[in-house]
């Protein structure tokens, strides 16, 4: 009946939204749009017919809150199909153009403009919900490298359409020496033209990366608190003044939005589940559910022991104090693990705020490297292990043993800063702040080895069947037959006398196929898709916990199992963002 109710609230919902937009349209012209409509570039005539299906109607935005847990299929806040159509040339070229240099959808993204309405994903109790009315004002830092424009002035518009005017002292975008034209030229002459005096455009002259990116746009902030966007984001309803009154109460307190998935094929903005984040070994940032003793702060914070890192705020002069960032990290990857330890270990606290609601554009692939192509990810952690983890840092090497003697460059500096600062060891932030982490064996040698197929002790079975994924109705299985051997993981038709399809559950939280190999993710490259490994019985890449909600999670990436394409008969399966969605229920039945 959940299902029904909402069908009809969209079908509602869907008429009385297009009815008011034909009126608009044709009563009042394509001007009665906010101006910047026109600036937009490669946007025909058609533009305001594409409007959201989310505009000012509050039947959509309660609905969309409902309707979450229920998820799949067409949610309230999917965009109608017209607005990714192509009508001609042109607009394949913008769209085939924009994944090649965006990994997403341009051409959505440039028809739905630079102000679009959202769902109100916040918990209704937000709602009523009263700040202070003196609250500190923030200067909001937004970096960018070769951003697709309408992404970028949907940022900037969001937060302006959407904060309080007294509260944003200034927005300061950085351009990280893009090399894209309309960055370089219209980028000004629109922020003359249409953008309060409130935002200023600083210029890079060679290329930073978003490191020190940030700490140069921080350099030019002179607001009480600083607030960190990426630049392709969406702020949500009353989004910063629940950061900005934990931090007015203790100015050591550095709060994230939840961060609401904007997806990059349809734009469309869909609620995130409340999840913390946390890392792996392979230093990799990875969400995790919230522990139960967390969910009971009166204000509903949650303790994390790590942020994402692009969206954040923080006191500026406590940014300062706790040194800011390690200048000595290049282009992107690993200050949010870096930041995260330093904020725990040096006496502050980071918190995810469930009433603050930010938008991100979640890509598939990141669409740009570093200039001399070099893997900044591993640089950047190599100087944060080697300054922060103490000898936990072995655990990192453990899994990526050729990096052990790689250099790294000066990091005196970075701890003169833990010097100064006369911060914890790793070892108390792992006891305290993340106690879910799990230590492997410093030779990374599992203690007991116990690998199925060489028949040693096994831990105890608790279920054992086929895996169904209830949206395409298929099996999980290997993709060639089961053999000793690793290989990939497809769902093919369930069949329920082949055994090869068996799945057995252990109380390791191990998923073993045909009673030979585990369920395994890489923890180095967590973009590539599970597959089966030989079972090596020490967690972390092989442990899943398949509980409540029927959803497949993966303990050390902290996403669920996904099938990739509903229609497709390759059946591929991946790890993503764990939503709720059909494509992520799994049933393991006997
Ligand atoms: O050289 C560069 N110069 C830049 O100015 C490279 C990037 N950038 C800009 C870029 O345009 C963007 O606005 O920096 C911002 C972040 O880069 P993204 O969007 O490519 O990063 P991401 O979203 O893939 O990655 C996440 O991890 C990064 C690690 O360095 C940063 O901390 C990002 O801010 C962070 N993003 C988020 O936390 C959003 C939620 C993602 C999740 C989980
Ligand atoms: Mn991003």
């Amino acid at each position: 009946s959940v299902t029904l109710r909402y069908f009809c609230y969209g079908c509602l919902f869907t008429s009385v939204t297009w009815s008011v937009l034909l009126f608009l349209y044709f009563s009042l012209g394509q001007d009665a749009g906010r101006p910047s409509f026109r600036n937009v570039p490669v946007q025909g005539p058609r533009a305001i017919r594409f409007q959201p299906r989310f505009t000012k109607s509050p039947v959509g935005a309660k609905d969309a809150v409902k309707a979450v847990p229920a998820a799949g299929g067409s949610k309230p806040s999917d965009l109608s199909p017209e607005m990714g159509m192509i009508f001609n040339e042109q607009d394949q070229e913008v769209r085939d153009m924009g994944y090649h240099k965006h990994a997403f959808n341009v051409l959505i993204s440039n028809r739905l403009g630079y102000h679009r309405d959202l769902p109100d994903t916040r918990d209704s109790k937000c709602r009523n919900r009263i700040y202070p009315q003196s609250l500190p004002v923030a200067s909001v830092v937004i970096c960018f490298f070769n951003e697709a424009f309408s992404a970028l002035l949907r940022t900037v518009h969001s937060v302006l359409d959407r904060t309080p005017p007294n509260l944003i002292h200034e927005i300061i975008l950085v351009d990280d020496c893009s090399e894209l034209a309309d960055l370089k030229e219209d980028l000004d002459t629109y922020v003359q033209k249409h953008l309060q005096a409130k935002v200023k455009v600083v210029r890079n002259e060679k290329r930073e990366g978003l490191i020190r990116g940030r700490m140069i746009g921080a350099s030019h902030a002179t607001g009480e608190v600083l607030v960190f966007l990426d630049s392709h984001c969406e702020v949500n309803e009353a989004w910063l003044q629940p950061l900005l009154a934990p931090i007015h109460r203790d100015s050591r307190t550095v709060v994230c939005p939840v961060i609401d998935i904007i997806s990059a094929d349809t734009l469309a903005y869909s609620p995130s589940p409340i999840v913390r984040g946390g890392f792996n070994w392979g230093l990799h940032f990875k969400w995790d559910p919230v522990p139960t003793s967390e969910l009971s702060s009166p204000d509903g914070a949650i303790r994390s022991p790590t942020m994402a890192g692009g969206l954040f705020a923080m006191d500026r002069k406590y940014f300062n104090e706790l040194g800011q960032y390690d200048s000595g990290m290049d282009i992107w990857g690993g200050e949010n693990l870096e930041i995260s330890f330093r904020i725990w270990m040096c006496g502050g606290q980071l918190l995810i705020i469930p009433c603050s609601r930010v938008g991100h554009i979640f890509r598939k692939r990141r669409p740009y490297g570093s200039p001399g192509g070099q893997d900044t990810m591993a640089h950047n952690s190599l100087r944060l292990a080697h300054v922060w983890m103490d000898e936990y840092k072995e655990q990192y090497f453990n899994l990526r043993p050729e990096l052990r003697e790689r250099a790294y460059g000066d990091i005196s500096e970075r701890q003169a800063v833990r010097h100064r600062l006369q911060c914890q060891s790793f070892k108390w932030y792992l006891d305290n702040i993340y106690p879910e982490m799990q230590i492997t064996s410093p030779n990374n040698k599992p203690q007991q080895p116990m690998f199925v197929n060489k028949g040693v002790r096994r831990p105890k079975v608790l279920n054992r069947g086929r895996l169904r994924n209830l949206q395409v109705n298929k099996c999980l299985v290997a993709q060639g037959r089961p053999s000793q051997k690793s290989g990939a993981v497809v769902v093919k038709a369930c069949d329920s006398r082949n055994p090869e399809q068996e799945w057995a559950y252990d109380e390791e939280h191990e998923l073993i196929l045909a009673g030979l190999l585990c369920l395994d993710m890489s923890e180095i490259r967590s973009s590539d898709p599970p597959r089966l490994m030989k079972c090596h019985g020490s967690g972390g890449s092989q442990q899943w916990s398949l509980g409540k909600s029927n959803r497949l999670y993966q303990v050390s990436v902290g996403q669920c199992l996904a099938v990739v394409d509903p229609v497709s008969p390759k059946g591929y399966v991946s790890m993503a963002i764990c939503n709720g969605s059909q494509s992520q229920q799994w049933q393991l039945e006997g």
